[in-house]
């Protein structure tokens, strides 16, 4: 039976506050930092119970608000095969965090340890690390009292990012099967990236040096200790590192910023040289955004829908070269944020499916394909090799030189990919390698099509909830009558397309647009947030200016 002292008394030192309702969503749960106590607390032992419920697997937990502001943090739960916690267990989340007093949680744990008939005299184990947030500390200790009061096992990996987080949960659940993933540690993460990278590189002439913004987060150490493992393949200039200056986390650089404002993060105005290669990370290191300066010093940024084409061309080519391209057949998988030239360029060449935002919708989609390739335009990706296909690779034989080249990388490339999710520094790798192979510096890659002018816009509602949608979230069906008026707007633009979405991470709603014309796009985006706001308006200075 459950161990209800020991979580009554435990459960005591995390009271959750009253008048408030969380809720687990895109990833996880997410708010401000000061109020996530008694979710913290509540997420340990619902680890614990989902560790029981699948026969003592290790389940992991991440503690990181990721792009999100430095005063924010957040949690979520990672399944035994490194993927996001199954969909049909956020709702359990969600419920156990929204009970008020201890007795109605621990009411709540009984009945759904009943009805999921999880058998309590199993093991359970759960890793755990954070990002470099300081409200970090306080709410390990939380979780931790949360995974004693269930009497579960834990392992404490520190200050991490995401993406090691997961390979850590796939490592231990895998070790010693011949789906192995690697040593479960850092150091074995660093290998299982570094190997294969060192190896698709060594043919090809030198990279010139990388500059990473790490937006002052978990970025930094860890990429700091990556370069000591790739060596001078690929030399990295680490900015933007100050994991404990105040305030400084995602503040005007990281992938975020890059990717919302279109700018150079200023910081990064001087060290950036014409032409070189640049890229930012987020706040725990699983999204990626390239760019560069030309010679007029003019910015080009390189998001995610650039990474899905450039990577999707290289192993398209990779595979057609090997002679496998009549058994494996690839697919991408995009969201509604996608650039419409993006998905015209990839549409031309592979199939492509749109899904609504999130990282677990893009990564159920991909692993329809038998190499699966998905990248949200905000650079959160990563490839997917099923298992059949991975076989495939180890077993076929090549019958040309070609081919045994291509046979070569492809094994490299499926080896350097982080597959539990998107991993900032694996697809930085993965790209780097693409680009040693092609010969192609930034002018080149940027120019495989050309991005319609697009606009990003948040807008302060009363109440996001009222806002649902269809079509992987093209389109709006509540509230009553918005979307015929974004239409009615929308066709007067040229090549226009907008959406409208609630986010999953901030207290926000979400305007895209796109139009064949930059001042148009901008005028688009401004007119639909306008519509919404007056439609549902919040504080009247937060008015979209
Ligand atoms: C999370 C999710 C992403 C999503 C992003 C923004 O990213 O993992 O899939 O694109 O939030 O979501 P929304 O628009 O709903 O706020 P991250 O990097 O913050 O974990």
């Amino acid at each position: 039976s459950l161990p209800v002292e020991s979580i009554r008394a435990l459960s005591d030192l995390h009271p959750k506050p009253a008048s408030l309702r969380f809720q687990y969503g895109t990833a996880g749960f997410r708010t401000l930092a000061s109020v996530l106590d008694s979710v913290l607390f509540r997420v340990g032992v619902l680890a614990g119970l989902r560790s029981k419920k699948l026969d003592g697997k290790t389940i992991g937990v991440m503690v990181t608000a990721s792009h999100n502001p430095e005063q924010d943090n957040g949690v979520k739960l990672v399944d035994p095969r490194g993927e996001m916690l199954d969909t049909s267990w956020e709702l359990h989340a969600t419920a156990l965090s929204n009970a008020q007093t201890t007795d109605d949680f621990i009411g709540e744990l009984e009945k759904f340890v009943q009805a999921l008939k999880i058998d309590l005299s199993k093991p359970a184990r759960v890793v755990y690390a954070r990002d470099t947030r300081p409200s970090g500390d306080a709410l390990v200790s939380s979780l931790e009292d949360g995974i004693k009061a269930i009497g579960a096992e834990g392992r404490n990996v520190g200050v991490t990012t995401t993406p090691v987080l997961h390979y850590l949960v796939r490592a231990i659940n895998t070790k010693g099967t011949k789906e192995s993933y690697g040593e479960d540690s850092e150091e074995g993460y660093f290998l299982k990236l570094a190997t294969p990278f060192k190896k698709l590189v060594s043919t090809r002439p030198a990279l010139s040096p990388l500059l990473i913004d790490c937006a002052n987060g978990v970025g930094a150490p860890i990429a700091e200790r990556l370069a000591e493992h790739i060596g001078t393949s690929l030399p990295f200039i680490l900015e933007n590192a100050s994991i404990t200056t105040p305030g400084a986390l995602n503040n005007a650089c990281g992938a975020d910023y890059v990717k919302t404002s279109q700018k150079l993060p200023p910081s990064l105005a001087g060290p950036l040289q014409p032409s070189q290669r640049g890229c930012s990370l987020d706040g725990d290191a699983d999204r990626l955004m390239y760019f560069y300066l030309d010679e007029q010093s003019q910015f080009h940024m390189l998001d995610g829908d650039k990474i899905a084409a450039l990577v999707s061309d290289f192993i398209v080519d990779l595979v057609k070269t090997s002679g496998l391209d009549s058994q494996i057949k690839l697919g991408v998988v995009q969201t509604a944020y996608a650039n419409g030239a993006s998905t015209k360029y990839l549409s031309e060449r592979l199939p492509v499916k749109c899904v609504p935002t999130g990282v677990k919708h893009l990564h159920h989609a991909a692993e329809h394909y038998n190499i699966g390739i998905y990248f949200e335009a905000n650079g959160h990706g990563t490839v997917l090799f099923s298992q059949a296909t991975q076989d495939l690779l180890q077993s076929y034989t090549p019958s040309t030189p070609a081919q045994s080249t291509a046979l070569d990388h492809l094994r490299n490339v499926n080896q350097l990919i982080n597959q539990t999710v998107g991993d900032a520094l694996s697809d930085m790798l993965l790209v780097e390698a693409v680009l040693a192979h092609r010969a192609y510096s930034g002018i080149e890659w940027d120019s495989l099509y050309v991005d319609l002018p697009n606009r990003l816009v948040k807008v302060v509602v009363a109440d996001r909830t009222q806002f649902k949608t269809e079509d992987a979230e093209r389109r709006l069906v509540s509230p009553a009558g918005l979307q015929d008026k974004i239409n009615e707007l929308v066709r007067r633009y040229e090549g226009g397309r907008s959406f409208v979405r609630p986010s999953g991470t901030e207290d926000v709603v979400r305007v895209y647009a796109e139009a064949s014309m930059k001042s148009q796009t901008d005028e688009l985006a401004f007119r639909v947030a306008g519509l919404v706001y007056d439609e549902c308006g919040g504080n009247p200075a937060t008015r979209p200016k």
